[in-house]
């Protein structure tokens, strides 16, 4: 079990927060084994000393900072480096708890204050906190050095999974060429995704608040329910989309100006709910949904395609707690689920299932639990513990491709399968097609935005009936496009966005808003 609470911090007439982002020192560990940084202690003097150094914003992925394909594709340790000035009065106060916080940074840190190392974290997505009191009262000085190594490697032991690959036919491949391979499509960004602070508690202090709200209408405002009825859920989730914050530039680096303008367009579209598909969101962004009255299903990892092996399941405990602790008391938050497009018919998922979503259940009593599926429902090892049964299905894309006049049949065949089996409560959690942007033809073809829209028009026609029934909620893939892997499937990023990269409206956004906004009028 976790211990202490994880409290966004506040500022009160008790607690002092001081945003160390900004501008920080930065170097990529380009050696060979990756772990030169490691052997020549680069925390135990200023980074500058032992090498070159480049400036790199926090909080930002370094991928997209630099002209160099290198930085862009690096896999490894990055080292980041900033002095800070800690208030003279923080250090004298013997009263006061001095606390260095990370937002996120992907995926594995280590982080030392003035050369001593004082936590190391493993997960891409959620917070990670060291009390730094006792390090800065017995190191000399201001300012402080805080110097934080992060490496994005992913193998089969981390969230979500991926593998690294030794490229080893020395007549292709010079000596020590490796891949990262992922089943994921978002691409790889790393660094330091979320705001570093500094802060402040008395000693004495409240660690965590676990609020506890009662279930009395069927509206589904209230997060947290003493037990849960899944059909009544019905309802709640009526219209919605998925939200990718992944922008240019700053790659998924936490920025203000586009959660701003992405909560705009949700609401000029009527939106009332959306899904943190693949990981966890920052904190400010479920703040926001708080206030906004959207209401999010919080996801924790993506594509389990091949390890339900016992290390990655207590890793994926883990991590489930951490969420948990993390989100419980936000009321947007309305389910969570623990995993996206797992390869769920696996003998071993049935296990892995039933032991994560029992142990969310026992971390959180009041919230429905699920997971996102897009195996066979005849196959699928996992449904039979959920909640809320979520599919994700791409007819006429992966399947027939340019083959629209299928959805209709495939997609009754499809809910009626699930809800057959399971009468359970069904939440289309993915369906859309790709759309380059200002690409036209009529009659529709592929990749073009009337494409695009007809596909949605003929899952809407069959929403449409099935919503009277036990269709209780339909995610559109994706709010915007974003950025993958480079692939032969891929033209730069994924663009099944209704909206670009850019935030600008393909013809498929219109579409959706004269949808939302007819549906919110229909049921008040
Ligand atoms: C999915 C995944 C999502 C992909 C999408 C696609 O099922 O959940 O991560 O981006 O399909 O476009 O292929």
């Amino acid at each position: 079990a976790l211990q202490g609470g994880m409290l966004f911090p506040t500022e009160s007439p008790s607690r002092e927060v001081k945003d160390v982002s900004g501008l920080w020192s930065f170097r990529a560990d380009l050696s060979p084994e990756r772990n030169r940084g490691f052997e020549q202690h680069w925390y135990r003097s200023p980074l500058a000393q032992t090498g070159p150094v480049i400036d790199m914003p926090v909080p930002s992925s370094y991928n997209d900072i630099t002209q160099d394909a290198k930085i862009r594709d690096f896999i490894g340790w990055v080292w980041y480096e900033k002095d800070v000035w800690v208030p003279a009065r923080w250090i004298q106060d013997r009263g006061a708890r001095i606390v260095l916080r990370v937002g996120s940074a992907h995926y594995y840190s280590v982080l030392w204050v003035n050369g001593v190392k004082v936590t190391e974290h493993e997960g891409g997505h959620l917070p990670f906190e060291a009390d730094i009191s006792g390090v800065l009262r017995q190191t000399s000085g201001n300012p402080c050095r805080i110097t934080i190594a992060v490496n994005n490697t992913l193998t089969l032991e981390t969230l979500p999974p991926g593998t690294i690959q030794y490229m080893n036919d020395r007549s292709r491949y010079p000596a020590g060429y490796f891949v990262q391979n992922t089943d994921f499509d978002f691409f790889n960004y790393a660094g330091i995704h979320r705001p570093v602070l500094l802060y402040t508690t008395p000693k004495a202090h409240i660690d965590d608040i676990s609020v506890e709200t009662t279930f009395s209408d069927n509206i589904g405002k209230h997060h947290s329910r003493t037990h849960t009825d899944p059909m009544s859920v019905k309802h709640c989730i009526v219209t919605s989309l998925t939200p990718r914050f992944v922008w240019q530039i700053r790659g998924k680096g936490f920025d203000w100006p586009l959660v701003v303008k992405d909560f705009n367009l949700m609401k000029w579209m009527g939106v009332n709910s959306f899904r943190t598909s693949h990981y966890p969101y920052a904190e400010e962004i479920l703040q926001m949904a708080d206030r906004h009255g959207i209401i999010i299903n919080v996801c924790v990892c993506v594509f389990l395609r091949r390890s339900f092996g016992n290390v990655s399941l207590a890793h994926h405990l883990t991590v489930m707690e951490e969420l948990v602790r993390r989100d419980k008391n936000h009321p947007s938050v309305v389910m969570w689920s623990v995993a996206n497009e797992p390869a769920s018919e696996m003998p071993p998922a049935g296990f892995y299932f039933k032991e994560l979503v029992s142990h969310t259940k026992s971390l959180d009593s009041s919230r429905p639990v699920t997971y996102i599926t897009d195996s066979n429902y005849a196959r699928d090892q996992g449904a039979q513990y959920v909640d809320v049964i979520c599919v994700n299905s791409y007819l006429s894309w992966y399947h027939d491709p340019g083959h629209t006049e299928l959805i209709s049949l495939q997609l009754n065949t499809q809910f009626d399968d699930w809800y057959d089996k399971y009468q359970k409560p069904i939440i289309q959690s993915e369906y859309g097609a790709d759309a380059v942007a200002g690409l036209h033809s009529d009659p529709p073809m592929m990749f073009t935005e009337e494409y695009q829209t007809t596909v949605l028009q003929n899952y809407h026609n069959v929403f449409d009936q099935k919503r009277k029934e036990f269709v209780i909620g339909e995610l559109i893939w994706n709010f915007a496009d974003f950025m993958t892997a480079q692939t032969i499937t891929r033209v730069v990023g994924n663009k099944k966005g209704i909206f670009t990269r850019q935030r600008q409206p393909k013809a498929g956004a219109l579409l959706l808003r004269e949808r939302y906004w007819r549906i919110a009028n229909e049921t008040g």
